[in-house]
């Protein structure tokens, strides 16, 4: 029996927490989130924001390689003929907030490359966080990673139940993710200092969301907390 220091409660609920049945989940590390030029840069919000996490994460992933544990990555982006762009998805993207002349928006060019879309420097995880060969990358057109994607086969056939979320943004990808998975029966886990939003008051918000309704979607915890039991 293994439980994390979490809340609203001890997290795995039952305490079986192994290597077998856990994966981490690093969602959206990709340039267009963190990096100077990428998307949320273009969009005029301060990337140390989501850049912070990107220490504690590199802890948690070396933790959880040593010990055996499933590691995910997922990667939101867009086909290169945009086929899988949903218009409003682009018109919002392209609108300066508060309406004015167009910017670059998902499926332009931009200083890393066409912004968001599969293949392109922006689009990219970031070096710092580089997948390792086998671990798998789900690639999603959307802010949830089931969504259109086979993140549920995957995870069903290596048998995994827990769900260790981590990444950009905490409030969009990263809660949406949580969601969908809580709704399918999965036991989730956020570590705070392992995600990080484009606005601090959204970031705070979003961890408490999860904590209402004794964990209505899961738990949140810290990687200091996850690390004393992963070692
Ligand atoms: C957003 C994400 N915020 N990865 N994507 O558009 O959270």
């Amino acid at each position: 029996m293994s439980l994390i220091a979490s809340d609203p409660y001890p997290w795995p609920y039952d305490g079986d927490l192994r290597p077998e049945n856990t994966t981490l989940i690093v969602i959206d590390m990709q340039t267009d989130f963190c990096g100077k030029g990428g998307y949320i840069d273009l969009l005029g919000y301060d990337i140390s924001n989501s850049r912070a996490c990107i220490e504690p994460i590199s802890r948690v992933l070396q933790a959880f390689r040593k010990g055996g544990y499933h590691v995910i990555h997922t990667r939101e982006g867009h086909r290169p003929d945009l086929a899988d762009l949903p218009a409003n998805k682009r018109w919002r993207s392209r609108r300066l907030q508060g309406g004015g002349p167009a910017q670059t928006g998902i499926g332009d060019l931009g200083p890393c490359g066409r912004v968001l879309v599969r293949g392109e420097p922006g689009w990219d995880i970031i070096p710092e966080l580089k997948p390792l060969e086998g671990e798998p990358i789900i690639d999603k057109p959307g802010k949830g990673s089931f969504c259109a994607t086979d993140l549920d086969l995957i995870l069903r056939q290596r048998g995994i139940r827990n769900i260790v979320l981590t990444g950009i943004t905490t409030d969009v990808c990263v809660h949406t993710t949580m969601r969908e998975a809580n709704d399918r029966g999965y036991e989730c886990l956020i570590l705070g200092d392992c995600c990080a939003a484009t606005d601090m008051g959204n970031h705070q918000a979003a961890l408490k969301m999860v904590t209402m309704q004794n964990g209505v979607f899961g738990a949140v915890s810290t990687s200091r907390a996850l690390l004393e039991v992963l070692g």
